[in-house]
């Protein structure tokens, strides 16, 4: 993980579909141990060929860096922004707070208890300030609302969104096949 340019979103060790392309999702956690969490969502941003950015930076440890990526992140190109976080879990809010782009948030089950705690402390924010929550360590519900988010202007996503769609009733429709036979 490159540190050394805090102001602009970095891409880190994780693969990027097109590292070198305009990153258009911005993924950021609040610990490095959120990332297995995240990489089912990596996989599908990649399967949907959404070039994308990842970055560590905590609401906690990291305040003011944490400021500085989220009020940076739009003029910076990216389009939506997804946060993870666990327990006391305030960086996708924070976020959110910093910044007018779209932000998911993804509760980050903590080893402590299941998980309520991130998802409440993410989805219950004050009035004027959303986040999109997702369920419990569900990155790739978070990629796919992210997908959905660029396909209202991107037609080459909302293409790959409906073949998604398509293909997952077809996977159901043959599971429910193969149950008859
Ligand atoms: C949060 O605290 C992180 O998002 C992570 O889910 C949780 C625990 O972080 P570590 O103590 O593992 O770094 O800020």
């Amino acid at each position: 993980i490159d540190y050394a340019d805090r102001g602009k979103p970095q891409s880190t060790s994780t693969p990027s579909s097109r590292p070198t392309e305009q990153p258009l999702v911005a993924v950021v956690m609040g610990s490095d141990s959120d990332l297995p969490v995240l990489q089912p969502g990596f996989a599908i941003l990649n399967k949907f060929v959404i070039p994308f950015t990842t970055r560590i930076t905590s609401a906690h440890r990291t305040p003011s860096w944490m400021a500085e990526f989220a009020s940076s992140a739009a003029s910076n190109g990216i389009k939506v922004i997804i946060a993870a976080a666990g327990g006391a879990a305030h960086l996708p809010g924070m976020t959110a707070a910093y910044t007018s782009l779209p932000v998911i948030g993804i509760p980050v089950k903590p080893t402590i208890g299941d998980g309520m705690d991130s998802l409440l402390s993410i989805c219950n924010m004050p009035k004027g300030v959303p986040v999109a929550t997702v369920s419990v360590n569900n990155s790739i519900n978070a990629a796919l609302l992210a997908a959905r988010i660029l396909g209202v202007s991107d037609m080459s996503v909302r293409k790959r969104v409906e073949q998604y769609v398509h293909d997952s009733e077809a996977e159901v429709r043959e599971k429910d096949r193969r149950l008859l036979d």
